[in-house]
C-alpha cells in the first residue's frame, strides 16, 4: 500500500520533534520544513536521530515567503499537513509584533492559499492555543472551544486571526482545516526560555555548583502544563476524524509558576527562596494570569487522553538536564 505523506512545517519545533516519532512509526512518509538559518550545525538537534537514520526529509520553507509555501505544498500534494511553524514565544512578541503577525496570520493564510489553489484534498492540522483566551474564563473555572477568545498578547491576537482564517477557509472553500486549541505543553526538548525547561534547567546547575541564582517574571501566573508526546497524539488523532473540528487538549490542573518553582527546588532538596530573584524584565505588558482546559471533547470524541501528570513531567525534564550535566 503506498505510504501516506505527512507534512510538518516548523520540523525543528518542540512538537514537530515528537509528532515526526509519531508518524515514523506509524507508517507515514515524512517531510518537514526547516527555514535559513546561520548556525545550521545546532538548528535541527531535536531531529537529529531522525535525520542521521534517513527518517525525514527536509526542505527550506520560511512563512514568511508564499512562494515557498506554495512551492512544497504543490510538489509534494501531502495527505495531511501539520501546521505547527510559527513564532511562538509570548513574551518576544511584545518585542516583535509585527513579525509576529506576519509570521503567524500571513504565514497561515499563505499555507491556507496554497492548499486552497494547488492541494485541496489535504488534511490541514492548525496549532491555535489557549493564549487566544486571554483573561476569559467560564463560570466553572475553566476554558474549553466554546469560551470567548480575547487575546492579551501579539502572540495571541496573531494566533486568533489564524484561528479565524482557518475557520473561514473551512466554511467557505469546504476544506479539511480542524485547530487544536492546545494549552502548555512541555518536555526536555522545549526552548530554554519558557519557563518551565528555565526553571529546571537553572535548579539542575544550582544543584551541581554551576549556577547561584535562578531570575524570574510573574510567579503568581497559573498555567494547565502537559507533556508534548501527549498532545502530538492529539494532533494525529484530530486528522483521522471524518469532519474536521476545533479540539481543546489540556490536562485540566493549573499550577502557579511559583509551584513549579517549589516542586522542582524540592525535588533537588534544595530551598528555592535561597536562590530565585525577580527581575521586571520578564514581567509582561499584559499578562495572561489564568490557563485550565476542559479537554472533555477531545477525551469523548478522539478518545485522547494525557499519560503525564506535571510532576512525571518535570520528572523526565530533571533527569534530562542532570544527564547532559553530568555526562563525561
Ligand atoms: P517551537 O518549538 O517554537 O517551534 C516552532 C517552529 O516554527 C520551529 O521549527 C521554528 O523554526 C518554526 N518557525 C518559526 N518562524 C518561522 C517562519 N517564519 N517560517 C517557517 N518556520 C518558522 O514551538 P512548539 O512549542 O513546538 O509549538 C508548535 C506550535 O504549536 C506553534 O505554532 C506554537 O505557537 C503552537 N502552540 C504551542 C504550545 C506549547 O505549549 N508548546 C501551545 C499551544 C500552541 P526555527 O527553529 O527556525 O525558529
Ligand atoms: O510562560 C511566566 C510568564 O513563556 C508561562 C507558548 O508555548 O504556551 C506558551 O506560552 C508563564 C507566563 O509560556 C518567567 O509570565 C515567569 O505567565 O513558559 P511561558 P506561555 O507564555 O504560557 C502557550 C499556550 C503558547 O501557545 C505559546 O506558544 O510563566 N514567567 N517568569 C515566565 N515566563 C518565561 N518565559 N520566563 C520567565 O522568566
Amino acid at each position: 500500500m503506498k505510504k501516506k505523506i505527512a507534512l510538518i512545517l516548523g520540523a525543528n519545533g518542540q512538537d514537530a520533534s515528537y509528532l515526526a516519532e509519531l508518524l515514523i512509526e506509524k507508517g507515514y512518509n515524512v517531510h518537514g520544513t526547516i527555514r535559513r538559518n546561520s548556525v545550521p550545525e545546532s538548528q535541527t538537534t531535536r531531529i537529529q536521530s531522525l535525520r542521521d537514520n534517513n527518517q525525514i526529509i527536509l526542505h527550506y520553507m520560511d512563512l514568511t515567503d508564499p512562494i515557498s509555501v506554495e512551492s512544497i505544498i504543490n510538489n509534494l500534494q501531502p495527505d495531511e499537513i501539520y501546521h505547527l511553524a510559527a513564532q511562538s514565544h509570548v513574551q518576544i512578541s511584545f518585542e516583535l509584533p509585527k513579525y509576529t503577525l506576519d509570521v503567524n496570520g500571513g504565514g497561515t493564510l499563505a499555507v491556507l492559499e496554497a492548499v486552497r489553489k494547488f492541494s485541496p484534498t489535504s488534511k490541514i492540522y492548525h496549532a491555535a492555543t489557549s493564549e487566544m483566551f486571554g483573561n476569559s474564563v467560564d463560570e466553572d473555572g475553566y476554558q474549553r472551544e466554546t469560551t470567548r477568545l480575547a487575546p492579551v498578547s501579539p502572540y495571541g491576537c496573531s494566533k486568533l486571526y489564524a484561528h479565524s482564517l482557518c475557520n473561514n477557509y473551512r466554511n467557505a472553500y469546504g476544506m479539511f482545516i480542524t485547530s487544536g486549541i492546545l494549552f502548555n505543553h512541555e518536555s526536555p526538548r522545549r526552548g530554554i526560555n519558557f519557563v518551565t525547561n528555565k526553571v529546571v534547567l537553572e535548579a539542575v546547575k544550582i544543584k551541581l555548583g554551576l549556577s547561584n541564582e535562578l531570575v524570574l517574571g510573574n510567579l503568581n501566573a497559573m498555567r494547565d502544563w502537559g507533556h508534548a508526546k501527549d498532545y502530538v497524539e492529539g494532533m494525529w488523532r484530530m486528522l483521522q476524524q471524518e469532519i474536521p473540528d476545533d479540539y481543546v487538549l489540556a490536562t485540566g490542573i493549573s499550577k502557579s509558576v511559583g509551584d513549579l518553582v517549589e516542586y522542582v527546588f524540592g525535588k533537588l532538596k534544595l530551598d528555592y527562596n535561597e536562590y530565585v530573584k525577580s527581575d521586571d524584565k520578564f514581567q509582561r505588558a499584559e499578562e495572561l494570569h489564568f490557563l485550565q482546559g476542559d479537554a472533555s471533547k477531545a477525551k469523548e470524541k478522539l478518545g485522547w487522553e494525557p499519560t503525564y501528570t506535571f510532576e512525571t513531567m518535570l520528572d523526565e525534564m530533571i533527569a534530562h538536564w542532570i544527564e547532559i550535566y553530568t555526562k563525561k
